[in-house]
């Protein structure tokens, strides 16, 4: 505690003599990987393949990532920083080979040890299979904010689930069905963990609650289930610091059951494993929706329950009064599903610590911050309260508790409003009841945050507008998303990386930690040969996306022609129908026109890549539409010189990192005022694509950077959607009156054109009938806004011009500012430069 290091054991020198460091040569890093393969694969040299090659490249690189990952945390135990802790369900980390030794600066190194021994890095990195532990943007944006937090030197910890199945990998059926298999990614060896065995926690469930006097309770009983952690070291970028993610793992309590023994049952002993284990076996693969699966909310318990144990033995072995946890701890609740958080911290405070219920509560409330990711109402979580009472007894009282005292203030405040009341309850009043955890985890935090301007705004005005009256605006604030540059750009299109840190003239690590240095690129948009080597750049990203097309599907594609990209979840919200039944309009268009005619038109290969919830009907419809009309505009010879059409199975982050660089246009069309942000817009524009989008998400924030005359906006803006849905509910208009070409096109799919069209009637009928996310009304406005795409693109050097302003415009963008925005005006953690 003086701050004086004190050997704890043994003879120090021995010990300091033999501590290594990083390998950071190329004798020292073919030595490491010679080492691995040797004793810790037990393989030799003469029956390597590119898998065991992987595998120990990437120990030598774990080696290197531990040394830094012991030092950061020693640094940080010696300073005592205030910590954040960033709670997320789900870590979409991708592949990790690349960006660890693009982060520790060692790429080039390994490259030229990689090739002495008979192997190619780039083939090697290639070998990795995805962590896939999430579903969409959420878990994506997890892991570019734990990226930021490391390269910004914040101190910052993830906490996650160590799901043994992540999410499913996507076939095609013969057809054109989307069909799911398991991803059992620890089935190979797993480099980028560090298990702790020694980091375990007991979790409880069921059983009962007894309350005692003061407000205390003791809960007993039930099933306990141990948690246990599994670090995952985040190199930061040109930096030593590497932060950490602490996967829990769920485990049998293996104690001894005497009483399973006694009663001679040894099978019922052992078979206590299957329930306990269970909690960590599988992502629940659903984004923007709500699922109240049993299994759901006992993942979202164990983690949060043992998580708050691990932040709360931190903090005590600080030595401090437990009324100062929030000037030593904040957590960033990501979505609520880490809710139970706040509810679990007052039991700790209440019944383990003995702390009266306002203490408690005033710690809890200066601890927490909640960030929204949806207004979508299908996707707010509700738990049943019968539910919860027989899962988590103490728990619910303890949420009863919270609701009283809380709407007794509303009450003081707002006298005889028994609406808004009713509204402001944590309990949603019915048979069930239900727990809404929105009200939940905006009550038990200090701040509450959308994720754009947009989103953040309708945060406030609709489904928390009670509560900014109640607490003031100061509460609700906005920090827009961000994606790390380092993946998104460096890693994912080194060429135009090469590029830009050639033309701004300074080195790559200062831009990439500085995105608004990117600006430096604008006074050269104009320049004819700068154009060449940026249409160059793109061109070969095109050219490296056909290769990956050529040899994962067996089709050829047309690299001369506009590469047009919608990838992400399938949902109804995104409108990749729309997108569809563009490319359909597109395809009778070019039919009907005289070959001669042709010639004049743009060709275009239109990409589409998404998973869709395993019990989605609708969005596995779109799939199979989208399937079935590639397959039919793909092998029309008069036309698919001029139009192709290709869905790419089985999206992931790796996947996205071929198809980004690649794109000239990418669209971003959600029924305005559905999409929080989105961020894969973000990525696109900075790798030089052009945005075609509806006013909705950052997509607003994106143009008003890069300038309107750079994006393709088209579509209703958000408070018109209201008005009409409401016309389509009570004023129905016919679509063929709604829009003419929309019906063509419809009556052309009912026709069985494109495939059995009996069972794509229940998708068409989605727009001919309430047409819920305004699709009809979008259509003429979407078709107008691909025509102007169409002559943007006719102006080669306008359309190069064009892509360059929208990369140097960027800067807003990296999550290094989302992550520093966080830091400052949320959790007042500072930034700590490792000694
Ligand atoms: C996304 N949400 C938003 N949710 O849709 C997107 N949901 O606009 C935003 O950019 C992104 O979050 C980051 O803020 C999701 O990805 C989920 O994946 C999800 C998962 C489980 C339950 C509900």
């Amino acid at each position: 505690k003086s701050g004086k290091e004190i050997w704890p054991r043994g003879d120090e020198k021995t010990w300091k003599d033999n501590l290594r460091g990083i390998s950071n040569d190329v004798p020292k890093i073919t030595k490491s990987i010679v080492n691995h393969v040797q004793t810790t694969l037990a393989r030799q040299a003469y029956n390597l393949d590119d898998q065991g090659a992987y595998e120990a490249v990437a120990l030598s690189v774990r080696d290197n990532l531990i040394v830094n990952w012991n030092d950061t945390q020693s640094f940080f135990t010696r300073k005592a920083p205030k910590r954040a802790y960033y709670l997320s369900l789900e870590w979409l980390m991708g592949r990790t080979l690349d960006n660890a030794l693009l982060n520790l600066g060692l790429k080039e190194k390994y490259k030229t040890g990689v090739d002495k021994l008979g192997f190619n890095v780039e083939n090697l990195i290639d070998e990795e299979r995805d962590a896939g532990l999430g579903n969409g943007g959420l878990g994506r944006l997890a892991a570019c904010y734990l990226d930021s937090s490391a390269s910004q030197e914040l101190p910052v910890w993830g906490y996650g689930l160590r799901y043994r199945y992540g999410i499913f990998q996507q076939l095609i059926g013969p057809d054109g069905s989307q069909l799911e298999a398991p991803d059992p990614w620890l089935q190979h060896l797993n480099a980028w963990e560090i298990p702790r065995f020694d980091v375990a926690y007991d979790v409880r469930f069921y059983g009962h609650a007894e309350r005692v006097d003061n407000g205390k309770a003791v809960w007993s009983g039930g099933q306990e289930v141990v948690a246990i952690g599994y670090d995952v070291p985040i190199p930061g970028y040109h930096t030593r610091n590497t932060n950490n993610i602490r996967l829990w793992d769920a485990q049998p309590k293996r104690g001894f059951d005497l009483n399973s023994f006694n009663a001679g049952d040894y099978e019922r002993a052992v078979d206590s494993s299957n329930s306990a284990s269970n909690i960590t076996s599988v992502l629940y693969p659903n984004d923007n929706h709500m699922v109240g699966k049993e299994l759901r909310l006992k993942q979202q318990y164990f983690w949060s329950a043992a998580s708050l144990a691990d932040i709360l033995r931190r903090f005590k072995n600080l030595e401090k009064p437990i009324t100062e946890f929030p000037e030593h701890v904040a957590i960033q609740l990501n979505d609520t599903h880490p809710t139970l958080a706040i509810v679990e911290l007052m039991r700790l405070l209440v019944d383990d610590e003995d702390l009266s219920w306002e203490k408690a509560w005033n710690i809890v409330t200066n601890t927490f911050f909640y960030t929204n990711h949806t207004v979508l109402p299908e996707a707010l979580e509700k738990w049943p309260v019968p539910l919860l009472q027989h899962l988590l007894p103490r728990h619910m009282q303890i949420i009863f508790d919270i609701n009283l005292f809380f709407l007794q203030a509303v009450e003081k405040k707002f006298p005889d409003d028994r609406d808004r009341l009713a509204r402001m309850s944590l309990i949603q009043e019915g048979t069930p009841q239900y727990v809404r955890m929105a009200n939940l985890a905006c009550i038990g935090s200090r701040k509450v945050n959308g994720v754009a301007e947009l989103h953040s705004h309708l945060v406030r005005t609709t489904i928390l507008k009670d509560f900014v009256e109640f607490y003031g605006p100061s509460k609700f604030g906005n920090v827009t998303n961000g994606v790390t540059p380092r993946r998104w750009l460096d890693q994912c299109n080194p060429l135009l990386s090469a590029l830009i840190t050639d033309t701004l003239g300074i080195a790559k690590s200062k831009w990439l930690k500085d995105l608004d240095l990117l600006k430096g690129l604008i006074k050269h948009a104009d320049d004819p040969v700068f154009q060449e080597k940026w249409r160059t750049v793109k061109q070969a990203n095109k050219e490296r996306l056909a290769h990956f097309v050529e040899t994962t599907l067996g089709v050829k594609v047309n690299t001369k022609a506009m590469f047009d990209v919608q990838i992400k979840r399938i949902h109804e919200y995104k409108r990749q129908f729309l997108n569809l039944l563009g490319v359909v309009h597109r395809y009778l268009l070019l039919k009907s026109m005289k070959p001669e005619d042709r010639k004049d038109v743009n060709p275009r290969v239109v990409f589409f890549a998404g998973k869709a919830a395993p019990g989605y009907y609708m969005a596995k419809l779109v799939i199979r539409l989208i399937v079935n009309v590639a397959r039919v505009i793909n092998a029309d010879k008069d036309t698919n010189k001029y139009l192709e059409m290709l869905f790419i199975p089985d999206y992931s982050v790796s996947v996205a990192e071929v198809l980004i660089p690649a794109s000239d246009l990418s669209q971003h069309i959600s029924t305005a005022g559905t999409e929080a942000s989105g961020t894969s817009n973000m990525k696109f524009c900075l790798n030089g694509g052009l945005l075609l989008g509806t006013v909705d998400g950052a997509n607003i924030e994106i143009a008003e950077e890069v300038g309107e005359e750079n994006v393709f906006f088209f579509g209703h803006l958000t408070p018109q959607v209201e008005d009409v849905r409401h016309a389509h509910l009570y004023h129905p208009v016919p679509v063929e009156e709604r829009s003419p070409a929309l019906a063509n096109v419809l009556n052309e799919i009912s026709s069985g054109r494109f495939g059995p069209a009996p069972d794509f009637e229940p998708l068409l009928n989605t727009v001919r009938q309430h047409d819920y996310y305004l699709v009809s009304d979008d259509f003429d406005s979407y078709l107008a806004a691909l025509e102007l795409v169409d002559k943007a693109y006719k102006d080669k050097k306008g359309w190069v011009k064009k892509s360059i302003i929208t990369s140097a415009k960027m800067g807003k963008f990296s999550s290094d500012r989302a992550i520093l925005n966080y830091a400052e005006e949320y959790w007042n953690v500072e930034q700590y430069k490792l000694e």
